[in-house]
């Protein structure tokens, strides 16, 4: 049977093996939700990049450029890293240059697996019902905070483990506690996030909305897929 194990911080993948294996890298609050809804909403394609200056190097050549550290717009760049500053309708059909603390970091140093994908609760059934249509193990990769593994990704690696129940085993405790965690939290995922230190952050930073529209699910049916260090999207039909 396949496998699926979780990483709880972009730190710990030098202990995972990636080579043959699909990778879904998870930062619900808010890089990966933000790569979904950009994507979903028509963008031609991002270009995640782990430092500031290489953002800025971008953004130099004339793309769009979005950089966020700490929760915060990085001065000078033209968005952040909240989901609806991708809701821009001008926006479709171009190329965004992205750097955030820990979502763009986890996503490049995910190379060395077979495939690496990007998930949120906004895309769970379409990244399911792809995930599904493969063969090879899975690692689902969580951003977490600065090296540190964060309450909202875990739950998120647990709502995919429990979606592909029966058809794949966990294979590490990762694995384990996450499934049980988002059993525990489904029900209310927002109050369970209650104290979490980066929900915390964000509402001391006064962005309730991203969070609640962060913990939305299915509201897009695309996957985007990270290839030669672009993100593009794959459009699945998935019956809700
Ligand atoms: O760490 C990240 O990549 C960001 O998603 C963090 S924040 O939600 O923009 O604060």
């Amino acid at each position: 049977m396949r496998t699926v194990e979780v990483c709880v911080s972009p730190d710990l993948i030098p202990c995972y093996k990636l080579e043959g294996k699909i990778v879904v890298v998870i930062d619900i609050l808010r890089a990966t939700s933000c790569m979904v809804t950009g994507l979903g909403e028509g963008l031609a394609g991002i270009i995640p990049v782990e430092k500031v200056e290489e953002c800025q190097k971008l953004k130099d050549q004339g793309y769009i450029a979005a950089a966020e550290r700490d929760g915060k717009k990085v001065e000078g760049f033209d968005i952040g890293n909240s989901p609806f500053s991708y809701q821009d309708a001008a926006l479709k059909g171009k190329w965004v240059a992205v750097t955030t603390t820990n979502g763009t970091r986890a996503l490049i140093h995910s190379c060395h697996a077979k495939e690496i994908l990007v998930g949120a609760f906004l895309n769970r059934a379409a990244l399911v019902k792809y995930l599904l249509s493969k063969e090879e193990d899975i690692v689902l990769v969580c951003a977490g905070w600065k090296g540190q593994l964060n309450v909202e990704d875990t739950l998120y690696a647990g709502a995919i483990i429990e979606s592909l129940e029966g058809k794949v085993k966990h294979s590490n405790d990762s694995a384990l506690i996450a499934l049980h965690l988002y059993e525990k939290a489904k029900g209310d995922m927002l109050g369970f996030l209650g104290n979490s230190s980066h929900l915390q952050r964000l509402k001391n930073l006064g962005i309730e909305e991203d969070i609640k529209y962060c913990l939305k699910e299915d509201l897009y049916d695309v996957v985007p897929q990270f290839i030669d260090g672009k993100l593009l999207p794959v459009l699945l039909t998935v019956e809700k």
